[in-house]
């Protein structure tokens, strides 16, 4: 057993408020919270524990980045500089640039350099205090080069998180397809062995006017409610495809982007307990301007999580920190919601309930800042005050 005590514990227990513990502690065992609370009233079995001591420092459940895009080849540097220049960004896809581009890179990319690639990717949100992390394939979109993704993206698992994958094959058409229906076909097909290899925890596609229609989305949501597999859709990200809708009806864990959610897409979203995943680095990288319903999700109570989106195009982005605050300077979140976005409701768009709040029974994910109060690590940005993160109970290198 081992004894963290004398920091401000914010546990963010309950739904609501900080669950703030002046002078708190945390008694870990096994991987496992085994009691939190106050200094002042340690259990008896903390007597044997080993003691390290925080020294008042601020201490907030591990990160959790629930949407990324983390494995890939190459870059889309000069897509920038082509936004810069007036193309949008549905422009560049279109003309066979964006994720296509990244496509090929990874096409011809080794599992070796694409894990490479991913490691250090990785290494950079766990030196902001990722302890759990989710990534999509859909660089492969065929078979082969889907699984190649996975695999690498179970690999970082040993740098010492948790790694989720999420299959989305149903990301862009391929160039050797010239009809959707056929690839989208194809895309069903390749995924049961995928999940037999133990290589899919989820599935998720990108509904979208440059991407698939809500009927094809829904053919892929059906091949993976044969296998059991819980789905997740990139919906209403430049359009309102109804595609929250879609999703609700298949019980997704979430749906992400959702600048354009229209009010039936807030309801079926609530009824269905689907989270709302915000990614606050494709709005600000591509200069959107049409905000996601935050107010309605609220009224509904959705729950809202943010997460990078790391990607090479719209969200190039490796700092949870830097979205605490964009979510609050863009979407108006409090920072109270951004910090519960990348902690515990990152876990529930994942579904994983077993972490995001500091309380007996949860997982011993845990990030230790210099700081004195949680709202500080919203207000501040390019500023990385994380002093050690601790992954499952082991003391890791921050
Ligand atoms: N939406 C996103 O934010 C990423 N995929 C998607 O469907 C971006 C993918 C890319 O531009 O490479
Ligand atoms: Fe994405």
């Amino acid at each position: 057993m081992k004894l963290w005590r004398g920091g401000v514990l914010a546990t963010l227990a309950g739904d609501s408020g900080w669950g703030l513990i002046d002078d708190g502690a945390l008694l870990v065992d096994g991987g496992l919270i085994r009691w939190a609370g106050a200094v002042a009233a340690l259990p008896p079995e903390a007597a044997g524990a080993e003691v390290v001591e925080l020294g008042g420092a601020l201490v907030t459940p591990g990160l959790v980045d629930c949407h990324t895009h983390l494995v890939y080849g190459g870059n889309r540097a000069h897509e920038f500089e082509q936004r810069l220049h007036g193309a949008s960004y549905a422009d560049i896809a279109k003309a066979g640039g964006g994720i296509r581009s990244t496509v090929a890179a990874t096409r011809a990319a080794g599992e070796a350099e694409l894990l490479a690639a991913a490691t250090k990717r990785a290494q950079a949100l766990i030196r902001e205090g990722v302890t759990t992390l989710e990534v999509k394939s859909g660089y492969g979109l065929d078979a082969a080069t889907e699984a190649r993704m996975l695999r690498v993206a179970r690999k970082l698992a040993g740098l010492g998180l948790t790694v989720r994958t999420t299959y989305l094959a149903a990301h862009a058409l391929p160039p050797e397809f010239a009809d959707a229906d056929d690839y989208i076909a194809a895309a069903c097909l390749w995924l049961p062995d995928l999940y037999e290899a133990g290589l899919v925890d989820a599935v998720d596609a990108f509904c979208e006017h440059i991407a698939f229609s809500p009927a094809q989305v829904g053919r892929v949501f059906d091949a993976a409610r044969r296998l059991g597999l819980p789905v997740k859709l990139h919906a209403e990200q430049l359009s309102d495809q109804g595609g929250a809708q879609l999703a609700a009806s298949h019980r997704a864990l979430s749906c992400d982007h959702l600048e354009f959610l229209s009010p039936a897409g807030v309801q079926a979203m609530a009824g269905a307990g689907t989270v709302a995943v915000l990614l606050p680095g494709a709005f600000y990288a591509l200069r959107e301007t049409q905000l996601p319903p935050i107010a309605a999700l609220r009224e509904a109570g959705v729950p809202i999580a943010i997460a990078t989106d790391h990607n090479p195009g719209s969200s190039p982005t490796l700092s949870p920190l830097l979205m605490l605050n964009m979510a609050c300077v863009l979407f108006r979140l409090t920072p109270e919601e951004a910090l519960r976005g990348l902690t515990v409701n990152g876990a529930r768009a994942l579904g994983l309930q077993d972490r995001g709040q500091l309380v007996a029974g949860q997982r011993a994910d845990f990030c230790i800042w210099d700081g004195a109060h949680p709202r500080e690590l919203a207000a501040c940005f390019g500023h990385n005050p994380l002093i050690e993160r601790v992954c499952h109970g082991n003391q890791g290198e921050a």
